[in-house]
């Protein structure tokens, strides 16, 4: 007989973890199947790779709940959000050891775990998460829903991207009538941002590049930027949504510079052309309309490969 999401809750210790510099829908699901085990009296670890600090935007969310792995080897391991195992970082290694690993995603072809539970056209991992509570009987208390519904909204940019369904809506009419706080969750992620991020925006838009016969945008965030502005990388990750605005552009692309001189890439499509097909083109991943790479190509080298990817595909 297939074994069941919740038979691993049996074999602990339990770590509970996803992928690299986490978001609301890594921790949002990470957290809620904590709050869940704590309520069974299961004891569980939930950690990340985390460089720098977790975001601000999301800290409605129980980040004290969050700690360092105390254990060498875990017996069970949950794994949220992450299709690869390497974008586990320094948490691949005590993951791989484990005995039982278990994956819960809607990344396309996850290439690692022992139980996988996958669904590609899912909106967010906490969608695919939310239907296990449904399917084996797993309460969900309010704080439950806080966190489902925050991977929710993030993932699908607050219910606007092209994943957002009529399913997406019942889950979180469903989460609401659990207690979910919908509108203090979006105004912490979307309603508020730092003053010092928000005077960066600044420079991001005077930098911005439009390519028109493309209709492809990209602006860039320099390592410099941060220590000129008082910020930091993990108060900045709106500014994709300030590229990204420009009506004259259908795909848009933020580049940061990273503390190596290497660059992360945020990648958004507003068509039917598939950014995760660019991003895989650096060996990155994500969603055909949300997509992310790591590169140690210089600033033009990546603008000109993504323009050499995008009129592949059109
Ligand atoms: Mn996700």
């Amino acid at each position: 007989m297939k074994n069941k999401f919740k038979d691993y809750f049996l074999n602990t210790p339990i770590l509970i973890t996803g992928h690299i510099n986490p978001d609301g829908d890594a921790i949002g699901s990470a957290l809620a199947l904590k709050i869940l085990l704590d309520s069974m009296n299961i004891e569980a670890t939930v950690s990340f790779d985390i460089t720098g600090e977790l975001p601000s935007n999301l800290n409605h969310l129980p980040y004290h709940l969050i700690s360092n792995p105390d254990k060498e080897l875990y017996n069970t391991v949950f794994v949220f959000d992450c299709g690869n195992s390497s974008r586990l970082g320094n948490l691949e290694s005590l993951v791989l050891k484990s005995k039982n690993i278990v994956v819960v995603d809607h990344h396309i072809d996850p290439t690692f775990g022992d139980l996988q539970i996958i669904d590609p056209t899912a909106a967010s991992t906490t969608q695919v998460l939310y239907r296990l509570f449904k399917e084996e009987d797993l309460s969900i208390s309010k704080d439950i829903a806080d966190c489902l519904m925050t991977g929710l909204i993030t993932d699908t940019g607050r219910f606007q991207y092209s994943n957002t369904n009529s399913e997406v809506f019942s889950i979180a009419s469903d989460l609401m009538s659990k207690g979910a706080s919908l509108s203090q969750i979006s105004e912490n992620i979307y309603g508020s941002v730092e003053l010092n991020a928000l005077k960066l925006q600044s420079k991001v838009i005077d930098r911005l590049e439009l390519d028109s016969e493309l209709k492809f945008i990209y602006s860039v965030v320099y390592e410099d930027d941060y220590k000129k502005f008082k910020t930091t990388p993990s108060e900045t990750d709106f500014l994709i949504d300030t590229v990204r605005l420009a009506k004259e552009s259908e795909i848009a692309l933020l580049l940061k510079e990273q503390s190596d001189s290497s660059f992360k890439g945020s990648l958004r499509s507003r068509t039917s052309l598939d950014v995760q097909k660019l991003a895989s083109s650096f060996n990155g991943g994500g969603h055909k309309a949300a997509s992310g790479f790591s590169t140690t190509l210089k600033l033009d080298e990546i603008i000109n490969k993504i323009k050499h990817e995008i009129r592949k595909q059109i």
